[in-house]
């Protein structure tokens, strides 16, 4: 592990430091030369998808893509540390609740199933049959299946995920609390009643057309570095950027690519953003209102001076619905209140507006800086209307694009993994299989957090992920798990949720992607949607982990076998040979028509996407303009104008990533372009906010949230660290501060817990002990 210190990160994103950093990780997991080898087979044709991002290849037959983070997740899944049942079973699993994420993690794979035996508090061996049989004597012996909740994290296939909902399904319900609960669902939830489809529009080749790409709430540098390759290639060619985003991310401002012979030799790199805007936490949907009234305002102007038009009334008119409304409203809205929400002058507003009029191709991306807030779901409905103000949608080089996190989340969904499914689809899939799935609609995440604490949620199983950290109100979330009367992870390392257990807990080893799969019909390939709609096969190369490992379609197929006496699926047949699987994908969505001969061709294919074919599948036929007031009641709001809160100064806290994490697994301490190195307790703060709390650099704090509900939620010692942000701000990172969230505090229409949003104060505390 690194010296604790904070340094100032000069270089550009990538670069060698990249390198180095890579070289680093392959030397730690202990497996160098495999190590290598696996990383050559990430993204090929005959290779696996990284299980890294979500970000898609070019026609994912390009020379290896080099990619620090996709490294770091691939060397983590074929490292040479065992988690073996004696590893495990050294110590109590009190014990290792006390003990850091980066501890858990860094046992390494997990190698037999584990049962938790409450005598001894240890988890201990336990054979296949006697877990399956276990799990389903419990899941039989539910009064109600509406009593169980089935969790999905997006790095599941989707042969895996659709046989896991078929199962869910036929047991008897449609709790299917999914990791995008707490990720995209806003995205969807904005995107699918205004353009009728709850995804991107864009492809890799519209990155290629576009002359503006607006990043708003998004860290490609850290999350997402495939992605700079292609902004540093639009950058180059002219593409102007604009980057949305309270902190001053290096990736976004410049990057050297470690594949670029020249630039690594001559220490060069390319300056990614045009333009950068200091957004307040909380302030894109003020200024994306701003943005359309200057486009707008600029129209009006136009057309009295008979000039050309602005706004593509063609479009509009042709395309579109609630456009009037539209207008009016933001025609009429308050210079004061977008300046003060958004926390930028009309100066700084009109900068940008200038560069979207002067464009006539705009791709929009965001990340979770725009869907982990009260009001995400209205913020992506105006970053539509603006993008619609002048056609930027369905055509070459204009469009959305959410770009999504785990590498498979939206595959996940397209196969059902859905807490509220539409009817058609319960209707096929019943027919299909011959049985008559459940209508009434499930638990989402919040939803099923909810139900354990009201004892109405009895067996939690989670296929992936790592629910107890990665889910807000901490201390109310381990209560809710620990309320269970079985929780089962189907799992690849050690975690958190594995020692925040319900009464009885079984731990399911699974093939990680860059694993062989050998079934009885030969060896299996599984297949993944990228954040563009390409469905791609994807085949592992290294031997398992161990040889008691089973693929999670098998987990599933024999744990439905198990509990299902009278399925007419037939289900260890289908998991024989998963191009039978398939075949039963194609039977139940017309997309996939022809799906086994489609993905035979390296690339895959690409799913239809009616929005990018300007063929609306909203209620009225058209895409629509929505119309929304400027939020300024979000729980922020309130907790500023409490009169309890007189005297404090109530900071909003964004909970992001560090360089050296996916998610909830730490794989080290340091942030390298935050300047962060051997710790991950810091609290990044304006210096004026630190005059203003009588506090400076470097002293330690406890966060306290501000909601009015009478709990008190804190996180403990955290270190100060002076830092480039908006005042008013403050920055920490995600899971140490997930305590801080309350279940009920989450998105309008969407319920993502607000990561992004939290008030907060903090107090003075002693330093941690040495
Ligand atoms: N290496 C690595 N790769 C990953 C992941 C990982 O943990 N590690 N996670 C994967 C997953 S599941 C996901 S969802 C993605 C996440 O990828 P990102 O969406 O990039 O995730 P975050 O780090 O949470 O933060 C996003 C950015 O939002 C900014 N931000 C915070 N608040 C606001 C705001 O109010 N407005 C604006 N405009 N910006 C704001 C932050 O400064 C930060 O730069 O990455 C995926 N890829
Ligand atoms: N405060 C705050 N909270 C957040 C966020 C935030 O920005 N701030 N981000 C949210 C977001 S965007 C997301 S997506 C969620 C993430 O939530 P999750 O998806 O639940 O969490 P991960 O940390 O990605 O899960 C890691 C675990 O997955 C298991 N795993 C890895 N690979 C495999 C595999 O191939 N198969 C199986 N079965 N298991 C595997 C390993 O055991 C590993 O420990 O967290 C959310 N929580
Ligand atoms: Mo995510």
């Amino acid at each position: 592990m690194s010296e604790q210190k904070i340094e100032f990160y000069k270089g550009p994103a990538g670069g060698w430091g990249a390198l180095r950093s890579v070289a680093k990780t392959l030397m730690k997991e202990g497996a160098p030369g495999k190590g290598a080898r696996t990383l050559l087979a990430a993204n090929q044709p005959d290779g696996f998808d990284c299980p890294g991002c979500a970000w898609p290849d070019r026609s994912h037959t390009s020379t290896f893509e080099f990619c620090e983070n996709g490294v770091k997740a691939v060397a983590a899944e074929s490292t040479s540390k065992r988690a073996t049942p004696e590893v495990i079973g050294e110590h109590t699993v009190s014990w290792w609740a006390e003990q850091s994420d980066y501890v858990l993690e860094q046992l390494g794979r997990i190698t037999e199933p584990l049962v938790y035996d409450a005598v001894t508090d240890k988890y201990k061996r336990i054979a296949w049959d006697d877990a399956f049989t276990l799990i389903a004597a419990e899941l039989k012996a539910l009064p109600d299946p509406n009593q169980a909740s089935f969790y999905t994290s997006g790095r599941t296939s989707n042969e895996a995920a659709f046989l896991y909902q078929l199962f869910v399904r036929e047991y008897g319900t449609n709790n299917f609390p999914d990791c995008s609960n707490m990720c995209h669902e806003p995205s969807g939830s904005g995107l699918r009643p205004t353009i009728g489809v709850g995804k991107g529009t864009v492809t890799l080749h519209d990155f290629e057309q576009a002359d503006l790409i607006l990043i708003l709430g998004q860290n490609p540098g850290t999350n997402h570095p495939r992605m700079l390759g292609e902004l540093r290639d639009a950058a180059k060619r002219g593409c102007r950027i604009v980057s949305v985003n309270p902190l001053r991310e290096r990736g976004l401002e410049r990057f050297a690519d470690p594949q670029d012979k020249l630039e690594m030799a001559t220490m060069g790199s390319t300056p990614i953003s045009s333009h950068y805007v200091r957004i307040r936490i909380g302030g894109d949907f003020a200024f994306l209102k701003g943005l359309c009234k200057l486009v707008l305002e600029a129209d009006e102007h136009a057309r009295l001076n008979g000039l050309a038009p602005i706004v593509d009334s063609a479009f509009i008119a042709e395309h579109t619905s609630g456009f009037d409304e539209f207008m009016q409203d933001v025609l009429d809205e308050d210079w004061d209140v977008i300046q003060t929400e958004s926390g930028l002058t009309k100066a700084e507003i009109e900068a940008v507006a200038k560069q979207y009029m002067e464009s006539k191709r705009v791709i929009a991306c965001w990340g979770m800086g725009i869907t982990q807030h009260q009001h995400s779901v209205a913020t992506i409905q105006m970053i539509v209307n603006l993008l619609m103000l002048r056609g930027n949608l369905g055509r070459e080089g204009a469009g959305v694009c959410p770009v999504r996190g785990h590498s498979n989340v939206q595959g996940d969904r397209t196969m059902g993994i859905n807490e509220k499914p539409t009817a058609a689809f319960l209707d096929r899939l019943g027919k299909v299989f011959g049985f008559e799935p459940p209508r009434s609609h499930g638990h989402d995440t919040v939803g099923a957090i909810e139900a354990m604490l009201e004892g109405q949620c009895k067996v939690f199983f989670a296929m992936g992920g790592n629910f107890a950290a990665a889910t807000p109100d901490t201390l109310a979330t381990y209560r809710a798990l620990q309320s269970c009367e079985l929780t089962v992870h189907v799992a690849t390392k050690f975690n958190r949720s594995h020692v925040v257990h319900g009464q009885q807990a079984l731990l399911l080893p699974c093939l990680g992607r860059t694993e062989i799969d050998v079934q009885a019909g030969g060896t299996q390939g599984v297949t993944v949607e990228d954040s563009m709609s390409m469905v791609h096969l994807s085949a592992g190369l290294n031997a398992p982990a161990s040889e008691h490992l089973l693929s999670e379609p098998m987990i599933v197929a024999r744990l439905a076998a198990a509990t299902l006496p009278h399925s007419k699926t037939p289900w260890l047949d289908l998991v024989a040979d998963y191009r039978l699987i398939r075949e039963r994908i194609e039977a139940v969505f017309d997309d996939f028509a022809g799906f086994n001969e489609k993905i035979a061709k390296p690339g895959g294919f690409r799913l239809r996407n009616t929005a990018s074919e300007r063929v609306w599948n909203t209620p009225s036929g058209k895409a629509k303009f929505s119309t929304h007031a400027v939020p300024r009641d979000t729980f922020v709001h309130r907790a500023k104008a409490s009169e309890k809160h007189r005297d404090t100064v109530v900071l909003t806290l964004a909970t992001v990533r560090s360089h050296d994490q996916y998610n909830t697994t730490v794989y080290g301490m340091d942030d390298r372009y935050r300047g962060v190195y051997g710790q991950r307790r810091v609290v990044f703060i304006n210096d004026e906010d630190l005059r203003d709390i009588g506090l400076k650099d470097g002293d330690w704090v406890d966060i306290t949230s501000l909601y009015a509900d009478g709990v008190e939620r804190r996180a403990e010692k955290f270190r100060l660290v002076s830092y480039d942000i908006p005042r008013g701000n403050i920055a920490s990172y995600y899971p140490e501060t997930n305590p801080l969230v309350p279940l009920q505090s989450f998105a309008i229409g969407a319920r993502t817990p607000t990561s992004k949003s939290i008030p907060v104060k903090l107090t003075r505390c002693d330093a941690p002990a040495a």
